[in-house]
């Protein structure tokens, strides 16, 4: 057995989880052509499905997300059951206030009373679903903004933000929590309402313990400082939860560590570091992506993959040869330290360790051999439409 993996460091991959979005099997994911893939869900019981054949073959999807509306079922307790019957458990419950003409000006910041009550009803809805499929987070991403300066009064809709996530935060169970999603731009261009991890904090701040920051990957301007972020809301104690996705020009949702896996890496240091992977950690780990052109639980697998790998390199770092160098302020040999760890091939350590758990060695060519793909491809006509590709 390689010993690059200490039983340490063996100890926290254990329990690496990544939580998969329902979104990702579903057709989705450009605002030109949605090509479709054969065999996609027809429903949110096939996307569960899909998904469990990610944790399946690697052991690091043991939940899915869920996103409202688009995955409304009649019954949530047998879309639950269905879970746990595939071996997985119903996760994050994501609103989406961001499909409807109602929203054309916003919605939780929205100036129009009756808009905004229709916004905050409908994540009241989703802590109804929650209390149903037993997800303990509500994350809201809200495309609120405005395209013209003066369009807007950007201090009211603040003010109305704030007041509109008080009402939500409310209604929360003790165990339940609020994640509060940034972006800078995108579907509005002049100004977002939560554009960055610092307004997303103060907006937090202000509800409650239990209401923190969601960081997704791909939310951020070209060279941005990611991991600084990372550490500071870890030492804030307000992260709450990474989208994880990897972007070469914007909001891409590409495959997570195929832009820049040493961007990956870097995060994963500073997790590392704030003990973001403590057993105890409050901090959950999700994919959101889109697989346009590629298939889409195979793209799902390499993904989690990814994200170990990388953590499984950050966890290799020597903490004692970096922080003596830091100490001494030997630049080049801090710099070294780091990237050693960064350049060590982990891959078949964590073949071996896989197996030794009962696990595939190599998860992407059992999920091709495993005949999925091609029974899903014959028997399901007709897939959903799961994006705002729609
Ligand atoms: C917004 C976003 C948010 C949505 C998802 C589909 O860009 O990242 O998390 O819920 O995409
Ligand atoms: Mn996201
Ligand atoms: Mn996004």
């Amino acid at each position: 057995m390689s010993t690059l993996l200490t039983p340490d460091a063996r100890a926290v991959l254990e329990r690496l989880a990544i939580e998969v979005p329902s979104w990702a099997y579903g057709n989705s994911g450009t605002r030109f052509k949605v090509f479709g893939t054969p065999g996609t869900p027809r429903d949110p019981f096939e996307k569960i499905s899909d998904a469990a054949q990610v944790h399946r073959h690697t052991g690091l999807a043991p939940a899915v997300a869920l996103h409202i509306p688009w995955d409304l079922v009649d019954d949530f307790a047998a879309l639950k059951a269905h879970a746990e019957t595939e071996g997985v458990a119903l996760g994050t419950i994501n609103s989406n206030t961001f499909q409807d003409d109602d929203y054309k000006l916003g919605s939780l910041a929205h100036a129009d009373d009756r808009i905004r009550r229709k916004a905050i009803d409908h994540h009241l809805a989703c802590i109804d679903i929650m209390d149903l499929t037993g997800s303990r987070d509500l994350k809201i991403w809200l495309a609120d903004g405005s395209n013209y300066p003066g369009q807007a009064d950007l201090r009211d809709r603040q003010d109305r933000l704030q007041d509109s996530l008080q009402r939500i935060y409310e209604r929360l169970g003790e165990e339940q929590r609020l994640v509060l999603e940034y972006k800078f731009f995108e579907p509005a261009f002049y100004h977002t309402d939560v554009p960055d991890w610092g307004t997303s904090y103060a907006q937090v701040s202000a509800l409650g313990e239990r209401a923190l920051v969601c960081l997704d990957t791909g939310h951020h301007a070209p060279g941005t400082n990611i991991e600084f972020i990372v550490m500071q809301l870890l030492r804030l104690g307000k992260l709450g939860s990474f989208d994880f996705n990897s972007r070469f020009y914007a909001d891409d949702d590409l495959i997570v560590g195929a832009a820049d896996p040493f961007q990956l890496f870097r995060i994963l240091v500073e997790v590392v570091r704030g003990g973001g992977l403590e057993a105890d950690s409050p901090v959950a780990f999700m994919l959101d992506q889109c697989h346009n052109i590629e298939d889409k639980i195979p793209g799902q697998i390499r993904s989690v993959l990814n994200v170990q790998e990388m953590a499984a390199r950050a966890l290799l770092l020597d903490r004692d040869a970096l922080g003596a160098a830091q100490a001494a302020g030997d630049v080049l040999s801090a710099n070294g330290v780091f990237m050693d760890a960064f350049q060590t091939d982990v891959r078949p350590a964590l073949a071996e360790w896989r197996e030794s758990r009962g696990l595939p060695a190599d998860p992407m060519a059992a999920y091709a051999s495993s005949g999925y793909f091609e029974r899903i491809a014959a028997e399901r006509v007709g897939g959903t439409q799961a994006s705002w590709g729609a």
